[in-house]
C-alpha cells in the first residue's frame, strides 16, 4: 500500500488554519494545550474549542480563554455529551463557516503533540487530507502502551484499510489536517460514526471524492492529566461499522 493517494497539482497555501479541539473533561489540560498552539510559528491560525457542557468547568475555562485571546480563540459549546465524531462536525461547520482554508483535528491531552501542527498543514501543500500516523517509518505509539492495545490498534487500522482500500497506515488516527476543499467536497450530514469509525468513514469519504490523501509520522503519547473517554466497546463497535461505512458510501 502507498502512503499517498490522489492527484492534482499543488495547492494554494494554507493562511486561515483552525484548530479544533474537542475537549470533555479536560481542565487540567486545556490552558496548557492553547498556550502551545497560539504559540506556534503559523500566522492566521485560530484554535475552536469545543465542549460538550464539560462537568468539570472545561468549557468555562475556555470561554475565559479566548476573552483574553483577542480572537484568536473560540469557543463551541454543545448541551451535552454527545461523542468525538458529533463534537467535530459542529467543530468543522464553525471553521469553514468562519473563513478557515484548513482545519486541524486534535485531542486536548498532549497525546498529539502541538509542534507537529505546522509540519501537517505543510502536507497541505500537496495533499487535501494529512493524516498523522502512527504506523509509517518514524512514528509510533507511547511505550508504555500494552501489547494487545498495540496489536488492536495496528490491526483494527490495518483490517479498516483493507476493507475500505484506504491507502493509508492509520486510519483511525485523531490528529490531522483537512483543507477546506476536501471538508466541501464529502456530505458531512451523512456521517454518523462516532470515535475510531469517525476518523476512518472521513478519511473514506475525502477518499471516494478522489481526493488526496498522505500520511505524516507522529509519536502518541498516553495522556498524563485526565481521563480517557474512549473504551474497548467502541474499539469492538468500530470492527463492524466499517462495513456499514462501505455500504453506505
Ligand atoms: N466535545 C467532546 N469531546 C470529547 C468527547 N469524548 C472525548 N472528547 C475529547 O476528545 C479527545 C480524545 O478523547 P480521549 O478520551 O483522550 O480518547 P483517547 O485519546 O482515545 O483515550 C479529548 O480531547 C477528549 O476530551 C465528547 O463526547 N465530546
Ligand atoms: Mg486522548
Amino acid at each position: 500500500m502507498s502512503a499517498e493517494s490522489g492527484a492534482r497539482g499543488p495547492r494554494p497555501p494554507v493562511e486561515r488554519p483552525v484548530v479544533a479541539v474537542p475537549t470533555y473533561n479536560e481542565i487540567e489540560n486545556l490552558p496548557a494545550i492553547v498556550a502551545a498552539l497560539l504559540a506556534l510559528p503559523v500566522a492566521g491560525l485560530r484554535v475552536l474549542v469545543v465542549d460538550d457542557n464539560s462537568p468539570d468547568g472545561t468549557g468555562h475555562l475556555a470561554d475565559d480563554l479566548a476573552a483574553e485571546s483577542a480572537g484568536r480563540v473560540a469557543v463551541l459549546h454543545r448541551p451535552g455529551k454527545g461523542g468525538l465524531g458529533p463534537a467535530y462536525l459542529a467543530g468543522f461547520a464553525w471553521a469553514l463557516a468562519n473563513g478557515a482554508d484548513a482545519v486541524v483535528e486534535m485531542d486536548a491531552d498532549f497525546s498529539h503533540d502541538p509542534d507537529v501542527v505546522p509540519a501537517l498543514l505543510d502536507r497541505l501543500r500537496t495533499c487535501d487530507l494529512a493524516l498523522g500516523s502512527r504506523y509509517i517509518p518514524g512514528g509510533g505509539v507511547d511505550p508504555a502502551w500494552s501489547r494487545p492495545r498495540r496489536l488492536l490498534s495496528r490491526f483494527g487500522g490495518l483490517y479498516a484499510s483493507f476493507i475500505l482500500g484506504l491507502p493509508i497506515q492509520d486510519p483511525t488516527g485523531g490528529f490531522r489536517a483537512y483543507r477546506r476543499e476536501a471538508l466541501e467536497a464529502i456530505d458531512r450530514s451523512r456521517v454518523r460514526s462516532n470515535g475510531y469509525t469517525f476518523q476512518i468513514e472521513m478519511a473514506y469519504a475525502v477518499h471516494r471524492r478522489g481526493l488526496r490523501l498522505c500520511e505524516l509520522p507522529i509519536h502518541f503519547k498516553e495522556r498524563v492529566k485526565g481521563q480517557s473517554k474512549m473504551t474497548l466497546g467502541i474499539a469492538i463497535e468500530a470492527a463492524w461499522r466499517v462495513w456499514q461505512v462501505k455500504f453506505s458510501r
